[in-house]
């Protein structure tokens, strides 16, 4: 599939330059945990920006987005500036959550994005509970309720899918499966086999399957999903088929993963490729991508500048948005 056919230039460049974005966003948070700026975990997207930023292409601002601590990409994907996003990081007072939340918690009520979440399989009853009340108040919105194969053991993925069914509540359920929870392979604890998808049979919803390394296979899958979802049919499982390129924390080596598998896995990279693409497409020219990176160059430096130079919260605050007023 060539570019070309699917995408005129404005939307080649914006998909490229956010998984740029996306990509290089992460490695300043890298730098910075390395710096002792940010404390707790760290968990980078690097590998699976085309799933963030394939899936947000298709939603409409009034969508809903809910996602696991893995969550840096969804956010920017989503529209959250990256001097948020980054102070967040840095626990700063200016971050999406006024530095109380961290990496994993990324949260902006203002363009629906309703947060990362630490426990893993916490987002489901959530997401679930968005899709209700969309559902209960005769809108048109979707939820898109993103997880990690990790999460497909947890009580909550199958509550979740059951009731969503049931309902036919309005919710996408994006699985990002990068055959990894930790350190344990997927098919040493999910007895359902490698094509995830089909755990949707036993629920009775339709599912499908989309190569998560391809931003626009993945903007593809999911234009089907959600126009199914908005149609009233119920809820849908998508799996994208993904991998991170680099271990499940900072604090972890990777050391259980295989050399030959991950060199496999790079030659997948949705950035190099498409930048190969656009060039052998004449989309841009080498000149006019190395703008744009350096133009994410600069968003990034005024990012961890702004962070930086950002205050931590005052003491008081802990007191603050622990009850809804
Ligand atoms: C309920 C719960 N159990 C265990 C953990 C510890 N934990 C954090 S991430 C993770 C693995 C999740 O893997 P996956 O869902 O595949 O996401 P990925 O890291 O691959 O993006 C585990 C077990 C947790 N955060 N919450
Ligand atoms: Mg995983």
């Amino acid at each position: 599939m060539t570019l070309k056919e699917k995408l005129n230039q404005q939307q080649v460049t914006e998909y490229y330059r956010m998984m740029l974005l996306i990509r290089r966003f992460e490695d300043r948070a890298a730098q910075a945990y390395m710096m002792g700026k940010v404390r707790g975990f760290l968990h980078l997207y690097s590998g699976e920006e085309a799933i963030a930023v394939g899936v947000m292409s298709v939603l409409k601002p009034q969508d809903y987005v809910v996602t696991h601590y893995r969550d840096h990409g969804h956010a920017l994907a989503r529209g959250i500036d990256p001097k948020a996003a980054m102070a967040e990081l840095f626990g700063k007072a200016t971050g999406t959550s006024k530095g109380k939340g961290g990496s994993m918690h990324l949260f902006d009520a203002s363009i629906n994005f309703m947060g990362g979440y630490a426990i893993v399989g916490g987002q489901f009853p959530l997401a679930t509970g968005f899709a209700l009340a969309s559902a209960y108040k005769g809108t048109d919105q979707v939820t898109v309720c993103f997880f990690g194969d990790g999460a497909l053991n947890e009580g909550e993925f199958h509550e979740a899918m059951n009731l969503a069914s049931v309902w036919k509540l309005p919710v996408l359920f994006l699985l990002e499966n990068n055959l990894y929870g930790m350190g344990t392979r997927v098919d040493r604890t999910y007895a359902g086999g490698h094509d995830v998808y089909k755990a949707s049979e036993h629920y009775a919803m339709e599912a499908g399957v989309v190569d998560g390394m391809d931003v626009l296979a993945v903007r593809d899958s999911v234009t089907d999903a959600v126009d199914y979802i908005r149609q009233g049919n119920g809820p849908f499982l998508l799996e994208a088929k993904t991998y991170r390129f680099q271990g499940h924390s900072m604090a972890d080596p990777g050391e259980y993963r295989d050399k030959e598998e991950e060199a496999e896995w790079l030659t997948k990279d949705p950035i190099s490729n498409m930048r190969r693409q656009m060039l052998e497409e004449d989309l841009l020219s080498e000149k006019e991508i190395q703008a744009l990176e350096s133009e994410v160059d600069q968003v990034l430096d005024e990012a961890v500048r702004f962070a930086d130079e950002s205050p931590f919260p005052e003491p008081e605050a802990l007191f603050e948005n622990v009850y809804v007023e």
